[in-house]
């Protein structure tokens, strides 16, 4: 399966999933930070994705899966016995859905346009810093108790939640009246297959092309 990822987008999350669940991708990088975007061999990315960000996942019957929630779930639903999503039809599965919407709609969109355009003004990116904030409230809180967002189980809302929270330096929006959020951070990077995650997903094209 491939992966068109971005080294600093939220492809990172279904990165960390395919090492959890020991599945190989081969990742091909997309510069979205050009205009317009495109791949290594500088073609227009919008030809082969015309949602035209990151991540897009074909699998290997050359069927597309986008969305980063749906590309996490995929993937882990590919090998249940990793145990990173609950199985479908149950209560567990819907409170992992209510995880993962709640990322992508409060925190990963809040970030992604907003935190990483500086021309929307000071006033929208302020908004937004405080709604991230609030909204982090909400995960300190369900981090009470709780090693992993779900539970005593690592599953693929980590992931995700991974992403937002490893741009919050560069963003600018502080972590510091989060200690439950912090710790789980330490014991997100902590994780071997995390970290291999994160160095393999770091790489520009050229390493990607030569690897
Ligand atoms: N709704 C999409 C959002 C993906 C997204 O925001 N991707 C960003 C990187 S984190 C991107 O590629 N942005 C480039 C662009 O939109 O032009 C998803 O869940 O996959």
């Amino acid at each position: 399966m491939q992966l068109y990822y971005n080294p600093y987008g939220c492809s990172l999350a279904p990165a960390i999933i395919a090492a959890e669940a020991g599945i190989a991708l081969d990742f091909v990088h997309v510069d979205i930070f050009g205009t317009p975007h495109t791949l290594a061999d500088g073609t227009n990315y919008l030809a082969a994705n015309p949602r035209n960000y990151v991540p897009l996942l074909i699998r290997d019957d050359g069927t597309e899966i986008s969305e980063v929630a749906t590309i996490l779930k995929t993937l882990a639903d590919l090998n249940p016995a990793a145990g990173l999503a609950p199985a479908i039809g149950t209560e567990e599965r819907l409170v992992l859905d209510q995880w993962l919407n709640f990322i992508a709609t409060e925190l990963h969109k809040s970030y992604s346009p907003w935190l990483f355009h500086p021309e929307v003004g000071e006033a929208a990116q302020d908004y937004a810093k405080a709604l991230v904030a609030r909204r982090y409230a909400l995960v300190e809180k369900q981090l009470e108790g709780r090693s992993w967002l779900l539970g005593d189980d690592f599953s693929v809302a980590d992931a995700y939640l991974y992403v937002t929270v490893n741009w919050a330096a560069a963003a600018e929006t502080p972590l510091d009246a989060f200690p439950l959020i912090r710790a789980w951070f330490e014991r997100m990077k902590a994780r071997p297959r995390v970290r291999d995650a994160v160095r393999q997903h770091s790489r520009g094209p050229a390493v990607v092309a030569a690897a």
